[in-house]
């Protein structure tokens, strides 16, 4: 029988990944995304199908997850076998500008499903999946982080994501819900927003390269992170829901790098030798050599980053590192790619829009790039 899966969240990174699974498992999804001026469906264009088309597989409402009645009513007309609770204001250093709206989007957006499935009496029939964060362990407490380390969360972001845990595990063990966390820590993908470090870092510098910027300004390059592939960690996702009872689950590949050291190989991805002098805020990057032909705007001396306070946090997660091994022994989860294959992927695919670029301004017609920052 085929199943029926509803994805909050699904023209983000990980909702998107998690379609084209789902899709290619012989799922109808169905996905909620909102309303917005301009056309916010880009990472999921190659998989959507014409409506008007018999019986399409990918079916979008329009929703909010601030919006009970319209929640309510997308869930009572899928009535979904799964649902994937991806959406959120997901960035932890905007959470500190809009701690209200992250947290009536991440904390409360999560009751409202629970709710709303309760309330129609779907508690046996609905596979609940929440996208818990390792921004809950916050400062951490014990070096690897596994399901048992104690949480602290550090920022509004995180701490609604804390509510949004514990509701989860209280509707499981009140109401005998099938509802589960996963405890993912970053994953990043050429599907990455842009305002994500590593993005920010693998498209700026193809940027760089081709002439498009000049300079990356970055905040605390000290920050370690675990880092994994997208595709990986949605397919945890969905084996999460198919075991015989719910549980919570880390999901992290157990290596731990700095983002002065992402930096370091999104450059040399490029071509570019790079080293590191001075500290704190006087903190740059300069170019000592150059390789093949990518980076044709460079010259040896160039200073490519350099340190902007703007965005430092209010209060930092200096250093997260998880350890996957329920999950590899319950689950027989691996990982396939690794951050390094994974950096490579993602560079490779800005210098390819930078080139574009690099010749429509060449022949005239120059592009704007987004000065969106983060
Ligand atoms: P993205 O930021 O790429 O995607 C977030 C999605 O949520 C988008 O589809 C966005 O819509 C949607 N959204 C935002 N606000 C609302 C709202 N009010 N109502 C409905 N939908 C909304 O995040 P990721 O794909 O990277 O992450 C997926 C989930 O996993 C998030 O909950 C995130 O917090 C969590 N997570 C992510 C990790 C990571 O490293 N990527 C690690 C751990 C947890 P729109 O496209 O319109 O903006
Ligand atoms: P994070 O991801 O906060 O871990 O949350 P992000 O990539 O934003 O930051 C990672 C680390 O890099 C440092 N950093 C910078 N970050 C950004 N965005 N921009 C910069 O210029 C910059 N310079 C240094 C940050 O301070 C931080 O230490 C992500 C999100 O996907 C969450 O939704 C998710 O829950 C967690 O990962 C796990």
């Amino acid at each position: 029988m085929t199943k029926t899966a509803l994805i909050t969240g699904i023209t983000g990174q990980d909702g998107s990944y998690l379609a084209e699974f789902l899709l290619a498992k012989g799922y109808e999804v169905h996905g909620i995304k909102r309303r917005a001026s301009s056309f916010n469906t880009q990472r999921i264009d190659h998989i959507y199908q014409d409506p008007h088309e018999p019986d399409p597989k990918l079916r979008l409402h329009y929703g909010d997850l601030t919006d009970t009645s319209n929640l309510t009513r997308i869930i009572q007309e899928v009535q979904p076998d799964e649902v994937y609770n991806l959406g959120a204001q997901s960035h932890v250093a905007v959470s500190f500008e809009a701690p209200e709206y992250t947290a009536d989007v991440d904390a409360i957006g999560t009751l409202r499903l629970l709710e709303a499935i309760r309330f129609l009496g779907l508690e046996k029939k609905t596979r609940f999946y929440q996208a818990s964060t390792s921004e809950l362990y916050g400062l951490v407490q014990e070096i690897p982080q596994r399901e048992t380390t104690p949480f602290h969360p550090r920022s509004p972001y995180a701490v609604a994501k804390l509510y949004s845990y514990w509701i989860t595990v209280n509707y499981r063990e009140a109401y005998g819900m099938y509802a589960c966390n996963g405890i993912l820590f970053n994953h990043e993908s050429p599907r990455r927003g842009e305002t994500f470090v590593t993005r920010k870092i693998t498209r700026g510098l193809a940027n760089i390269a081709q002439g498009l910027e000049q300079c990356l300004y970055m905040g605390n390059i000290d920050s370690l992170r675990d880092w994994g592939h997208a595709k990986d960690y949605v397919r945890m996702q969905w084996m999460m829901l198919q075991q015989d009872q719910p549980e919570d689950f880390v999901i992290a590949t157990g290596k731990q790098y700095s983002v002065r050291e992402f930096i370091e190989w999104s450059a040399a991805e490029l071509g570019i030798a790079v080293e590191f002098s001075g500290s704190g805020v006087d903190e740059i990057a300069t170019v000592t050599a150059i390789e093949g032909e990518d980076a044709p705007a460079l010259n040896p001396g160039d200073v490519i980053m350099r340190i902007d306070p703007q965005y430092f946090r209010p209060a930092e997660v200096d250093t997260l590192l998880g350890d996957p091994t329920k999950a590899k022994e319950k689950l027989g989860w691996e990982p396939e790619l690794t951050a390094r294959e994974m950096c490579a992927e993602m560079v490779r695919e800005d210098l390819r829009t930078a080139k574009r670029h690099a010749l429509l301004k060449e022949h005239g017609y120059e592009m704007p790039v987004s000065l969106e920052n983060g």
